[in-house]
């Protein structure tokens, strides 16, 4: 017993001898952060080095780029939104502190294609240091991040008033959309702004296709969110509040070392399930209800999509079971047929087909097939795309061709997901249909020959997705 008590005391002191020891070394000196995640994982200076390098080919010699990361938000009284860094500025920089600014721009007197990475970001002392935590600094930007010039972000107004005295450069490209407070130090910089192109269009294009890292960084993303969603699955059971599956989600997510959802998660169940973009989550789910579950982990910035929709105590009805499995039908079809060069158009197409022939022959809804789509009435019934592009953002940019088109490439990754909604009142809809609706969403990964579906450990089989539940 002795032993025990003053094995218990050793360690009490070893605790508090500790606590004390980080608190010191945060407030006496500015160490430079030990981060494991996500820098250890992503990154990888040719990554960013050779992002920046196709950057500034891809704009005309006399311009330059200029890229902010997102503003802090007020959230309410002294309390901020949490922060994360524009996609933008993460793509060419790897740089997630708030307060920074990038400029990548060709070098100047090296005569070569190479680019050139000047820094302003938040400096290593005062108050920031003592409430917020170590920061990089200039120091560290050129250190971690490869900066060739690095410099705090109190000087970007005379910096970059000196860059625009010298009028080498007719025009910017640069992202003004996501930092008013200091895109504002941009315009009272006392020079004169030149022409702002909008750098997105330059961007988004070069973040289509995906790299090897950028496919295990989603893959992560994607494994946490279908171990998330199998956990939830087997604990679903009428009686249970829609917060509380969320609960699960974030136990899940949190456990894995991913920090935030890519997106507000989606639990909507019985009539919820027909608000798209519903995230109360607050409602007792019923025995009899379905409900769609939207959710996606974000893990070094990348982003997961996966939705199943299935029966809260745990048996499909013969109605639930129809709507779902022409879904199911829809998802394979047009996941067997994505392949590179593939319209994206015609999958959408494709897609409508499926589930208005289906509909229709088993007399869910009535009429002409013509003239539902003519008309639009399919919109009703299919209100949302059927595929998005998955990476930085959850919803990551999907450029046209010259032709308006938009084509599957080798290395992009999507989330198909196709979807029936029926809603209640609806006299185009066999009343027996009423709010029986179902999406169906996986991260496919688009290969040299067709594609590969990222979340297939996640079951999707109405017999699997039975056996799970309770
Ligand atoms: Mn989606």
């Amino acid at each position: 017993m002795e032993k025990i008590k003053l094995l218990l005391v050793g360690i009490l002191v070893l605790l508090v001898l500790s606590c004390t020891d980080q608190i010191t070394t945060i407030v006496e000196e500015s160490p430079l952060p030990v981060k494991l995640y996500p820098y250890e994982t992503i990154y990888d200076e040719a990554t960013f080095k050779a992002r920046r390098e196709a950057l500034v080919n891809n704009i005309p010699n006399n311009t330059f780029a200029l890229i902010f990361t997102n503003d802090i938000y007020l959230r309410n009284g002294s309390v901020d939104y949490d922060f994360r860094p524009s996609s933008c500025f993460f793509y060419l920089t790897g740089f997630d502190e708030p307060n920074a600014i990038a400029i990548v721009r060709k070098h100047i007197f090296g005569g070569t294609d190479q680019s050139e990475l000047i820094m302003f970001v938040e400096e290593r002392s005062g108050a920031w240091l003592q409430w917020l935590g170590p920061v990089y600094g200039p120091e560290g930007a050129m250190e971690y991040f490869y900066a060739d010039t690095a410099y705090t972000i109190w000087e970007f107004k005379s910096v970059i008033k000196s860059i625009f005295d010298a009028q080498l450069y007719q025009s910017v490209y640069a992202n003004l959309e996501c930092n008013p407070s200091l895109v504002d130090s941009l315009y009272n910089c006392g020079g004169t702004v030149p022409t702002v192109h909008d750098i997105n269009e330059i961007v988004d294009k070069q973040r289509v296709i995906k790299s090897s890292i950028e496919l295990d960084l989603i893959q992560r993303a994607v494994d946490v969110t279908a171990q998330a969603f199998s956990q939830a699955i087997r604990n679903i059971e009428p009686g249970m509040y829609e917060y509380e599956v969320e609960a699960i989600f974030g136990y899940i997510l949190k456990l894995n070392g991913c920090p935030r959802m890519a997106f507000p998660p989606i639990i909507a169940s019985g009539p919820n399930i027909n608000i798209l973009h519903y995230s109360a989550n607050s409602r007792e789910m019923q025995n009899g209800d379905l409900v769609m579950m939207d959710y996606g982990a974000e893990y070094g910035y990348y982003a997961a999509d996966i939705t199943r929709t299935l029966p809260v105590n745990g048996k499909f009805t013969p109605q639930q079971a129809t709507i779902y499995n022409i879904v199911l039908e829809t998802i394979r079809t047009v996941i067997n047929e994505a392949a590179p060069g593939k319209s994206y158009y015609d999958l959408y197409y494709r897609n409508r087909d499926i589930i208005l022939d289906r509909l229709l022959e088993k007399g869910i809804i009535s009429g002409n097939k013509n003239q539902i789509i003519s008309s639009g009435q399919y919109r009703q019934y299919i209100p949302a795309g059927l595929a998005h592009p998955v990476g930085l953002d959850v919803h990551d940019p999907f450029p046209r061709e010259s032709n308006g088109d938009k084509i599957l490439k080798e290395n992009m990754i999507l989330a198909f997901e196709p979807h029936i909604y029926l809603y209640e009142g609806d006299q185009t809809v066999n009343q027996d249909y009423w709010n029986v609706s179902a999406r169906i969403e996986d991260v496919v990964l688009i290969t040299s020959t067709g594609a590969q579906v990222l979340s297939s450990s996640l079951p999707v089989e109405i017999a699997d997705i039975e056996a799970m539940m309770k």
